[in-house]
């Protein structure tokens, strides 16, 4: 019988669809995530591992667990599991892509607007019975229509964000690896920089690698706007948050909402927290309950097909470790399903 371990609490249609496997399912009951150390020591028997962000997978945790088939990462980013150490070990590494794009661009959308019209700072004033008289100078924000966003990554996410931007009437470029054959109105530049220095919004959808941490720092809030807000749905270490202190408060940059920080959670000293044009929300742009729930149940095809030999429908390393997997992929091998 296959032993899975989920690190956080699922939804229960979730957990009993790994029972009903007839696999042993143990879903980790602690307040908190385990500490890399609780997870290396229950790791020993499992063959299926379904993690969360606050995991980080390692050639520890892998090593010691010498039946593991498969990890599944609740999300689509999967910077937090070490894939080459699980290409060495023929380890199947699996994600949520697709279901979560809409939520996360609406999010991203939510965020831009929450900025621009000041929505996130004006009810405060209301709530502390500060509205004043009407004052045809007051309390002004900046329009978002005819305003031109920035997009860095125009990946699954990117695109959604583009479509959004389209039906606000804002002009919207691009910055990605490749261009696209697919730009969804937006047009495409060749350099960061450019799209830093025409943007009014610059919003981030590029994945965290070594080539994106630390890719918006001093130099690049030098190049943007000083009316500009950055949007970061992606990755904490993607922006320098030091360099963001500087620029938001030396007025740099207009305004920066951020959904992921380093650390997570981000402790109430930091000093992002003490300026009024910085807007941080605790990295839930795929936190709605429909969202979340398919996530859940991607990550429970992921781990069941793993550890039934399968490979797994959302499987990312699938051409690193086919000569070399522990997963047989009995049978007829699932094909990959475009996200
Ligand atoms: C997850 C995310 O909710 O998918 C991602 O990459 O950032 C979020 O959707 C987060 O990773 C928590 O697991």
């Amino acid at each position: 019988m296959p032993k899975i371990l989920v690190t956080r609490r699922t939804f229960p249609e979730a957990a009993e669809k790994l029972r009903a496997s007839g696999a042993e399912v143990v879903i980790w009951d602690g307040a908190d995530s385990p500490t890399h150390d609780d997870l290396v020591a229950a790791v020993a028997d499992v063959d299926g591992l379904y993690a969360h962000i606050t995991n980080a997978v390692d050639a520890e945790v892998m090593d010691a667990a010498p039946n593991l088939k498969v990890i599944t990462e609740f999300g689509v980013g999967y910077d937090n599991v070490d894939v080459a150490a699980a290409n060495a070990r023929g380890i199947a590494v699996c994600n949520t892509p697709g279901v979560l794009s809409e939520s996360t661009a609406d999010e991203a959308f939510a965020l831009l607007a929450a900025m621009a019209r000041r929505t996130y700072d004006l009810p405060q004033i209301v709530k502390r019975g500060e509205w004043g008289d009407f004052d045809p100078l007051g309390y002004l924000a900046t329009d978002i229509h005819h305003k031109t966003l920035g997009i860095v990554g125009m990946g699954r996410i990117g695109s959604e964000v583009a479509k959004r931007a389209a039906g606000f009437n804002m002009n919207v470029l691009y910055f990605n690896r490749n261009r696209r054959d697919e730009e969804f109105g937006a047009t495409y530049v060749d350099s960061l920089g450019e799209l830093l220095e025409r943007s009014d919004f610059v919003s981030l959808h590029n994945p965290l690698n070594a080539e994106t941490t630390g890719m918006m720092g001093a130099a690049q809030f030098k190049l943007m706007k000083k009316s500009a807000v950055l949007i970061n749905t992606t990755r904490g270490p993607v922006v320098d948050q030091d360099a963001l202190y500087d620029a938001l408060s030396s007025g740099e940059i207009a305004g920066a909402a951020l959904d992921v920080t380093v650390p997570e959670p981000l402790p109430a000293d930091n000093p992002l927290l003490t300026l009024d044009n910085c807007l941080i929300m605790p990295h839930v742009a795929s936190a709605t309950g429909d969202t979340r729930m398919k996530m859940a149940m991607m990550c429970v095809e992921n781990v069941l097909a793993g550890v039934a030999g399968d490979w797994p429908p959302y499987c990312v390393n699938q051409a690193e470790i086919s000569g070399n997997a522990r997963i047989k992929a009995q049978g007829s091998v699932r094909s990959q399903r475009s996200p």
